[in-house]
């Protein structure tokens, strides 16, 4: 069994160590909740769930929400290369203050390029700053992937014309921890897609420190702030999986979770997009729907404070949270290869997530267990 024991002595070691730290921001946490309407209830019950997220048991749900309020004790430096913001978006742009975005902002943000108010020369001197004053402590969260060909000069920010890549290289020096947000940062992205003419990469191909990789395009707001929840509480990253995803964000496919699970194994599909089909909720697999190769956990976790997700909103999951989706993905109204639906399917679709993850086993749910393909799945192993 797992030592849960053990975890907990580090949490509460780092927790002591950050509340002995000088707080960086002039207004506690529990200030910015009251004003926002949010009582203490609401933030146990967040602190709990986030718990329940990142896999921990019930036992560190008061230290979710201490590690919460001590986020300001923590630098944040957030980088922009080549990406659409999106990510940004996924966290800012909830319709209410989620308690995500609150504790997003309650960290100490030293850099951001879409939410600072410095631009020019006074930004890049912020970063320069941040950089030099908490070198070593910072935790660097970078969107967007790195363009490397012509050394880099595709992407430059600034008035003094830095590269993407050097500002990168830079940041990642004095860093503590590292975070890719999104699939751009992480695999390379759209920009990478075929022919990829500006050479740009996930941000691990340019940097020798270990990244964490949060896949999609974007990421849900829970994916980004739990990852920050699990180095704030634990000072070190998470358990990940090959493509270095926090196992508890991406540890089980769309498909496995997806509220439409019960139409595919009956066999009851989306013909067109505005069938009758589309009306009673079916699957999406015959419209393109990739949730059977995708790993992510946006059916439970869901986007902008838990209010819907691709497959809820009527479309297919297009894959965003694996590695060149744009191209070993599309099209993404299609089923990939237009494989024949009615016998091979789920055989086919576990064997492909198998391949494309190079693990041995596939999460198959005990629903899926029951189901035929998964018998003759057993049977050919
Ligand atoms: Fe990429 Fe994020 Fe997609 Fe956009 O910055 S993951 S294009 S949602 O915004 O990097
Ligand atoms: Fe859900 Fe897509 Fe799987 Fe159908 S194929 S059950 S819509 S994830
Ligand atoms: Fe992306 Fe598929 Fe989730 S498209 S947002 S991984 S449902």
């Amino acid at each position: 069994m797992f030592n849960y024991q053990a975890l907990m002595d580090l949490c509460k070691k780092r927790l002591d160590k950050l509340s002995k730290m000088p707080a960086l921001k002039s207004t506690p946490l529990v200030d910015n909740i009251e004003q926002s309407g949010i009582n203490r209830r609401e933030f146990m019950k967040w602190s709990s769930l986030t718990a329940a997220a990142l896999a921990l048991p019930m036992e560190f749900t008061p230290m979710v929400a201490k590690a919460a309020e001590l986020a300001d004790r923590v630098p944040l430096v957030w980088l922009h290369l080549a990406e659409c913001t999106g990510c940004s978006e996924s966290l800012l742009r909830a319709d209410t203050p989620s308690l995500d975005t609150l504790i997003f902002e309650h960290l100490s943000l030293e850099y951001h390029e879409t939410i600072m108010a410095a631009a020019g020369w006074q930004a890049e001197e912020n970063l320069e700053h941040a950089l030099e004053t908490y070198k070593g402590q910072y935790l660097l969260a970078v969107e967007g992937a790195v363009p490397t060909a012509n050394n880099g000069t595709f992407l430059t920010v600034g008035a003094k014309g830095k590269t993407g890549m050097a500002i990168l290289k830079e940041a990642a020096d004095g860093a503590a921890g590292i975070v890719a947000v999104g699939t751009c940062s992480s695999f390379g992205g759209v920009q990478a897609a075929a022919p990829n003419p500006t050479g740009a990469k996930g941000i691990h191909k340019v940097i020798d420190k270990p990244v964490v990789n949060l896949g999609g395009c974007p990421p849900s707001e829970r994916n980004i702030v739990g990852t920050l929840m699990y180095f704030i509480m634990f000072g070190k990253l998470p358990p990940l999986d090959i493509y270095n995803r926090p196992r508890w964000a991406y540890g089980a496919r769309v498909h496995d979770n997806c509220e439409r699970r019960g139409h595919f194994d009956a066999g009851e599909f989306v013909e067109e997009f505005g069938d009758e089909g589309a009306k009673n909720g079916y699957c999406l697999f015959k419209v393109g729907c990739k949730g059977p190769y995708t790993y992510n956990n946006c059916p439970t976790q869901r986007f902008n404070s838990g209010t819907s997700w691709p497959v809820l909103a009527g479309h297919g999951c297009i894959g965003c949270s694996e590695p060149d989706f744009w191209d070993s993905m599309s099209e993404f109204e299609k089923p990939l290869g237009r494989r024949d639906i009615t016998s091979s399917l789920d055989k086919t679709s576990d064997y492909i997530g198998t391949a494309v993850l190079g693990i041995s086993a596939v999460g198959i749910t005990a629903h899926a267990v029951a189901s035929v393909f998964a018998k003759k799945l057993d049977e050919e192993e």
